[in-house]
C-alpha cells in the first residue's frame, strides 16, 4: 500500500522529555550490572499525578543500543506530535536495549546467535526491566508481581524493529500474560527458528495461537499491528507468518481496524530495511493502540 515516509516537523507544542533511567540485570557470567533505557514521558506527566499511563516498549533492532531510535529517526517528534494532535492515548514509551554486559555488538567473543540473545532478554524484561520502570512511573500496573502485570495488560505494549520484532513475537511467545500489545515492524517470529516465520509458518502461527489457548486469553485479549515494507529485507519472512496466522481465524481475527479484529499488517510500497522509514509505521500503529 502507499505510504509517505514519515519526516520531522515542528511539534507546535508541548514536548515529552527523555530520562534515561538505570537498572539491575544479569550478565552473560551471571553477575549483576547496571543497564540503561531511556523513557519518553509525554508532556504534562509531571502536572497530572491522578493521571496513569499506558507504556509501550520500543525496541531497537541488530547492533543497536537504548539510543538507537532516538539517534536514527525522528521518533521522540512523532510521539510529541501525536500528543499534541489528541491522537494517543496517555503513554509512556520505554526504549531499552536487550543486549546485555558481555554479550554486545562489539564483544564478538561473547555474542551468542541472535535468536538465543532476543530469548534471554525475555527473561530480564519481567525480572528487571518492567519492574524497575513500572515501580517507578504511573502505569496501570498497580503491583508489579504478576498479579499487577496481568491485570494491567491491556494497558501493556510491545513493538520494535528488525530484531526488535523478533522480540515482540517472543514477547507474545514468553509473556502474553503481561502484555495485551503488539508493534512487530519489519521482524517475523524465530521462536522456532531463525526466520522461522518463513520457514516454518504455520507451525509458528501454530505457536502463537497455542499461547493464546493456554494462557485462556480470547482474540479480544491481544492486538498486533504488523508492518514492513515491499523492498525490506523482512518481507518475505513477516508475509507467509501472516497468511499462516489468517489461516487461525479463532485466534487471529485479520482486519483494518481494531474494533472488528485483532490482527493489522500492512506493507508500505517501496520501503525499505532502515529506522527512517520505519518510524512511519510507529506513527500510523500507535494511535490506534490502548483502546480496546
Ligand atoms: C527479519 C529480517 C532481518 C528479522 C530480523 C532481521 C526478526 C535482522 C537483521 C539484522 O539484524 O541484520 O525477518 O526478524
Amino acid at each position: 500500500m502507499k505510504m509517505e515516509q514519515t519526516r520531522y516537523q515542528d511539534a507546535r507544542g508541548p514536548r515529552g522529555r527523555i530520562e534515561r533511567i538505570a537498572y539491575q540485570a544479569t550478565n552473560v557470567k551471571g553477575e549483576t550490572f547496571e543497564k540503561h533505557a531511556n523513557v519518553y514521558l509525554p508532556a504534562g506527566y509531571d502536572g497530572a499525578p491522578e493521571q496513569r499511563y499506558n507504556i509501550f516498549y520500543l525496541m531497537h533492532g541488530g547492533g543497536g543500543n537504548e539510543d538507537a531510535w532516538l539517534d536514527s529517526c525522528p521518533v521522540k517528534n512523532v510521539l510529541d506530535r501525536l500528543n499534541i494532535e489528541g491522537r494517543l492515548e496517555p503513554t509512556i514509551v520505554v526504549f531499552p536495549t536487550y543486549y546485555t554486559e558481555g554479550n554486545t555488538p562489539e564483544n564478538a567473543d561473547f555474542r551468542i546467535a541472535g535468536r538465543e540473545e532476543i530469548r534471554v532478554f525475555q527473561a530480564e524484561l519481567m525480572q528487571n526491566l518492567v519492574p524497575a520502570v513500572e515501580s517507578r512511573y504511573r502505569t496501570w500496573a498497580r503491583s508489579v508481581d504478576a498479579a499487577g502485570l496481568r491485570a494491567s495488560r491491556m494497558h501493556r505494549g510491545f513493538g520494535g524493529f528488525s530484531m526488535g520484532g523478533g522480540n515482540t513475537w517472543m514477547t507474545f511467545t514468553h509473556n502474553l500474560a503481561s502484555f495485551g500489545w503488539f508493534m512487530p515492524l519489519s521482524g517475523d517470529c524465530w521462536e522456532l527458528e531463525t526466520m522461522g516465520g518463513r520457514t516454518k509458518s504455520a507451525e509458528t502461527a501454530a505457536l502463537l495461537g497455542q499461547t493464546a489457548i493456554d494462557g485462556g486469553f480470547g482474540p479480544r485479549d491481544y492486538f498486533i499491528y504488523a508492518l514492513t515494507g515491499s523492498e525490506d529485507i523482512a518481507v518475505g519472512n513477516l508475509t507467509p507468518q501472516i497468511e499462516a496466522m489468517k489461516a487461525l481465524p479463532e485466534q487471529f481475527q485479520a482486519t483494518d481496524d481494531f474494533a472488528t479484529g485483532n490482527l493489522r499488517y500492512e506493507v508500505a510500497d517501496g520501503f525499505p530495511h532502515a529506522y527512517e522509514h520505519v518510524v512511519t509505521y510507529v506513527e500510523r500503529a500507535l494511535p490506534t493502540f490502548f483502546r480496546a
